[in-house]
């Protein structure tokens, strides 16, 4: 019987935003994230005598009718990329479990495509060390080759499938750092992350700006996580995340993730330092914005939002660990 593989997701403190290869998903920048405990898919493979795979997404089996359609394919997709990558034939059933808050805003990319790699790993018996499973499930999702490691974790962006993998970033001891996420209540119709950099990459004027801006802020933030400064860790990935979302506001023609709410929440912010409490901002491809706090801030963050915004969700979430089986 072949174990359960359970990935935490993860948040970038420093975005993956544009592939230089769309395939093999290589990045054009390094990324650093934080994995986090509250988060995560289960999910178990076993070998079927059949000539397609099975998919179970949340115990509903995900066919090929046109609502499934998108998310099923691109799973049968990652599923022939693995067969091919080593060299075998056999398909899958496939049973995978979301452990996501409701509408948590997270996005399941990152912990799906690292628990499925490691649950074809397990099942198939490919003893892929880490950094092998964190190539097999960048093939997945970009974001996914983070979630293989526990804490806190640069993605190398290297420049063919072997060399762009993620690694962790050991700190000597544990940091005082909590994540709130401010889920806004709105059922909003994004534009994909994978649509989203592909048109920043091709029209935003100031995508080169971006390329050498990760470069510094990699190594800013590396800095500051050595020295357990979270104020600094907040400062650098507010900025960073800021600047990903101009690349968004500068394509051509323009779009954004952005609600009304997440303005709203980004001026709270701004107020709540104001009156010296530590809270940054990060946000991702969708409207909610995740706040970086210290435990100390942490309470007094979440009572102003709640006070402020009837309409919206906070979720506390902490550091969390790499791939486990179970
Ligand atoms: C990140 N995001 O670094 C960035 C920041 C969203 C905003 O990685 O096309 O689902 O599957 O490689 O991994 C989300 O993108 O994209 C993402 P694909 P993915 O977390």
């Amino acid at each position: 019987m072949s174990k359960t593989a359970r990935a935490y997701t993860n948040i970038a403190l420093i975005k993956y935003w544009g592939k230089k290869n769309q395939t093999l998903k290589l990045p054009y920048t390094n990324s650093l994230s934080l994995t986090l405990d509250r988060f995560y898919t289960d999910t178990k493979a076993c070998v079927i005598n059949n000539d397609q795979d099975i998919i179970y997404l949340n115990q509903t089996l995900l066919d090929q009718t046109l609502l499934d359609q998108t998310q099923s394919q691109r799973i049968r997709n990652y599923l022939d990329t693995i067969r091919q990558m080593y060299s075998f034939n056999e398909h899958f059933q496939i049973d995978t479990v979301n452990h996501v808050p409701t509408s948590a805003g997270f996005a399941s990319s990152a912990s799906g495509f690292a628990a499925l790699a490691a649950a074809i790993n397990e099942t198939k018996q490919l003893n892929l060390d880490k950094k092998q499973l964190s190539i097999l499930a960048r093939n997945g999702s970009g974001s996914a080759s983070r979630s293989i490691y526990g804490g806190f974790v640069e993605w190398i962006a290297g420049s063919d499938n072997e060399t762009s993998f993620a690694q962790p970033i050991e700190t000597e001891s544990e940091i005082d750092l909590t994540i709130l996420s401010v889920v806004i209540n709105k059922n909003v119709k994004k534009i994909s992350s994978t649509v989203g950099m592909e048109n920043s990459v091709k029209s935003s004027p100031f995508y080169p700006n971006w390329v050498t801006l990760v470069a510094s802020e990699i190594k800013e933030i590396k800095q500051a996580i050595a020295k357990k400064d979270v104020q600094k860790i907040g400062e650098i990935a507010e900025h960073n995340a800021m600047s990903m979302h101009a690349l968004t506001l500068s394509a051509n023609p323009s779009f954004t993730y952005f609600e009304p709410e997440t303005i709203k929440i980004l001026q709270i912010i701004h107020e709540l330092r104001q009156k010296g409490i530590l809270a940054y901002a990060t946000i991702d491809a969708g409207p909610n914005v995740k706040i970086i706090c210290t435990k100390e801030s942490l309470k007094q963050v979440q009572k102003y939002i709640e006070e402020q915004l009837s309409n919206v969700t906070c979720v506390v979430a902490n550091i969390g660990s790499g791939i486990q089986y179970i």
